[in-house]
């Protein structure tokens, strides 16, 4: 987490397209070296484009007179921050559109269900969950073509099989792909094959792979690391986006705690704080944030209620049998009716599943 020091930002919103080279840090100076008064000042100067962002800060509290910055030519509006989550924030949506991501668009009121297996095992295992999981109004098509897992010995993926795996049985069901990509190696593969591309929660403060992710060209699903706050997911974000990359969403997955009777604990206090803070879609995942088949249900509705944008859920057709997280799988024949169960918190909270 940063240490914020008692420095702000002014944050400046240009609205003009950067005409090329590296313009918005010309911008950038060009607005400095006309007001030499505000760096004087001890001001932090954070000049931001759509999709690019440069500058620097000082620590300083001297009283700024923004209507004279939002007099700037090319400057659509200005405000001041505290906090490093300027692309990230809600100040920063104001007036933008949502995105487009696998399919589905932001910002609106269907909730986007994302399910499939933990793992890709098979073209059989994935067809079978594909065609499930579509009938029942899941979206995208999730499922694991390499694996981060705890020990070595354990099934660590199929790999770049499973990426084909996955293209195929989406296209065929007509669903998106997010895969997880697990190093910098994998992420050209999966960036390539895939619609969206997921950081797992091992990977949450991968510093140098969120960065990459800024430039991949895809949407990215981050998952919250299991030990990190809920302003470190917030940073993360906001690495991929000020490395040039507009479509982001956020995923609370549970996160460790003293509690043993569950795998890992679903914090939902992260739903509406993210809500309140950022400006991005809020995914929630029951699957792993409980590790247990019977939660899942009850949670994901708890999610829904909260204000979760969409939800990720873990699906087999033989959970008994799964190489990887079968005990939070629900089974493919129950699928239907779990999702039948959220309809109406859905509606409750006036969202469509
Ligand atoms: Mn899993």
């Amino acid at each position: 987490m940063a240490d914020l020091d008692g420095a702000r930002w002014l944050v400046l919103d240009l609205d003009r397209p950067p005409p090329g080279g590296d313009p918005l840090l010309a911008d950038a100076r060009a607005i400095a070296a006309a007001e030499p008064r505000v760096l004087d000042a001890g001001w932090a100067c954070y000049l931001a484009a759509p999709l690019r962002a440069a500058g620097g800060r000082r620590a300083g509290d001297a009283p700024l007179d923004l209507d004279q910055w939002r007099r700037r030519p090319g400057v659509r509006r200005a405000w001041i921050q505290d906090d490093d989550t300027i692309l990230a924030g809600l100040p920063w949506r104001d007036g933008k559109a949502g995105f487009e991501a696998g399919g589905w668009r932001t910002g609106r009121d269907d909730l986007l269900l994302i399910a499939g297996p933990c793992a890709v095992e098979s073209r059989e295992q994935l067809d079978e969950v594909a065609a499930g999981v579509a009938a029942a109004g899941a979206r995208w098509l999730r499922g694991g073509a390499w694996k981060a897992r705890t020990s070595p010995y354990d099934f660590q993926g199929l790999g770049a099989r499973a990426l084909e795996l996955l293209r195929d049985a989406a296209d065929r069901h007509g669903l998106a792909v997010v895969t997880e990509a697990i190093g910098s190696d994998e992420l050209r593969a999966v960036a390539e094959l895939a619609d969206v591309v997921q950081l797992g929660s091992r990977n949450a403060q991968n510093f140098p792979l969120l960065r990459k992710l800024g430039a991949v060209g895809k949407p990215v699903l981050l998952k919250r690391g299991f030990g990190c706050t809920l302003r470190e997911l917030e940073y993360a974000a906001e690495y991929v986006l000020a490395h040039g990359n507009p479509r982001v969403l956020v995923c609370e997955r549970g996160i460790r705690s003293f509690e043993s009777a569950t795998r890992f604990t679903f914090d939902i206090n992260a739903v509406p704080l993210l809500k309140q803070r950022v400006h991005l879609p809020v995914i929630a995942d029951p699957a792993h944030g409980t590790g247990q088949a019977a939660l899942v249900e009850a949670v994901a509705r708890a999610a829904i209620a909260a204000g979760a944008d969409g939800l990720m859920l873990e699906v087999h057709p033989d959970p008994a049998r799964a190489l990887s997280d079968g005990r939070q799988a629900v089974p493919l024949r129950d699928f239907a009716r779990v999702v039948e169960s959220l309809r109406p918190v859905a509606a409750a909270v006036g969202r469509r599943l």
